[in-house]
């Protein structure tokens, strides 16, 4: 481990400074694309609009023999593709494939520039994150790049679970970290083919008592991975996000799970289909009478401290702090988003 003096030094000579602070933008929907495609790459000016990032993906449901069309496509969008402002990230793919090492050296030669985050599947170490780091330096100071790439980590392995506080601090480029929960599924040998969401076997039943039938209700089998990886973010100054949810068209049950994430902590999920993206915006973007009550919150305690009555319920230090996460949420939405802000009030 670097200790904390070489923790925020270039890898390489001529590489960009690491940055002190992960930057803060919109992020509610990180968008899956599949750049081998020439239709969707004709329509990436249109997802970039309606998407907070743009995600062109490398790694699985690419076919083996797409993989160097996803990539070329992939530069192709970085080169050509106006996006308007909107973040361009990869995930390439697996560190132990074949095609981890061209993904990286071509993608930073040839765009990284434009690239704002690499996306790297199943870590499970900070040995990952470290092999990573080093070569996006080494790439970066080649290209004479001005800004380093930042790099995001998908627990979707048992080993990274275990390993998740030490790989949201393993260098000062991690951006953020996904719950992977299908490849995750596997590695823990769940039983269950979904791609995250809940399951109708996994419940809790209430206690026998004579003549009632015995209510029983579902629980969220991800809720102890999303509070660890959102502790472990929090405590790291990085970003938590739910992933993938495979069944399409349960945008109701898509919504729930986006939501209990959310809730936890989550500051957005990943979108596969385009009506993934407007879930992801309605449930990342916080209600318009919370944040209306939270900025009565700090509006009522300026100084954020003490004790107060509201509308019959205590704020104090500690409700001003909620309050605080909800109003920052919120502004930061409303500058990408004008119907929010004037929703907000802000
Ligand atoms: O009407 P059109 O034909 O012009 O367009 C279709 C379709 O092309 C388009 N569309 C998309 N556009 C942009 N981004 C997308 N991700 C996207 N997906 C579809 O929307 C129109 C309607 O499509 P559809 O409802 O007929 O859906 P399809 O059957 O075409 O596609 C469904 C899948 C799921 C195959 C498709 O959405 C997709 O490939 N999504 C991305 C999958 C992915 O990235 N998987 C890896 C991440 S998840 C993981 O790693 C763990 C499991
Ligand atoms: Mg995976």
């Amino acid at each position: 481990m670097r200790n904390a003096r070489s923790y925020f030094a270039p890898l390489a000579i001529g590489a960009p400074q690491p940055v002190r602070e992960i930057p803060v933008t919109p992020s509610r929907m990180i968008h899956f694309f599949d750049p081998s495609n020439a239709k969707l790459r004709g329509k990436v000016p249109d997802m970039a609009r309606s998407a907070d990032v743009l995600l062109g993906n490398l790694e699985d449901a690419i076919a083996a023999d797409k993989k160097e069309a996803a990539r070329a496509g992939l530069v192709e969008v970085g080169r050509e593709a106006d996006l308007g402002g909107t973040p361009l990230w990869t995930r390439i793919n697996a560190l132990e494939s074949p095609w981890a090492l061209d993904d990286l050296v071509t993608l930073v030669t040839e765009i990284g520039s434009v690239l704002d985050v690499v996306m790297v599947p199943k870590v499970e170490g900070v040995e990952d994150i470290h092999y990573v780091d080093r070569l996006l330096a080494q790439l970066e100071a080649r290209s004479e790049l001005q800004r380093p790439i930042l790099i995001h980590a998908i627990l979707e392995t048992a080993q990274g679970v275990a390993n998740v506080e030490e790989i949201a601090t393993a260098s000062p480029r991690m951006q953020g970290i996904s719950l992977g929960p299908a490849d995750l599924a596997a590695s823990r040998r769940m039983k269950t083919t979904r791609v995250g969401g809940g399951h109708p076997g996994y419940r809790v039943i209430a206690d026998p008592s004579s003549g009632d039938a015995r209510p029983s209700y579902q629980q969220d089998l991800w809720h102890y991975t999303i509070g660890r990886m959102v502790d472990a973010c929090a405590a790291a100054g990085i970003f938590p996000y739910y992933g993938p949810f495979g069944d399409i068209k349960d945008e109701v049950g898509c919504e729930a799970q986006f939501r209990a994430a959310y809730l936890m902590g989550c500051v957005g999920a990943w979108s596969l289909h385009p009506v993934q993206i407007g879930i992801a915006k309605r449930v990342f973007s916080p209600e318009v009478d919370e944040v209306r009550f939270a900025k009565r919150v700090l509006e009522a305690i300026p100084d954020g401290s003490g004790v107060h009555m509201l509308d019959g319920k205590m704020q104090d230090d500690a409700t001003w702090k909620q309050a605080k996460v909800l109003v920052d949420l919120a502004t930061m939405l409303a500058r990408k988003d004008e119907e929010l802000a004037e929703a907000y009030g802000l």
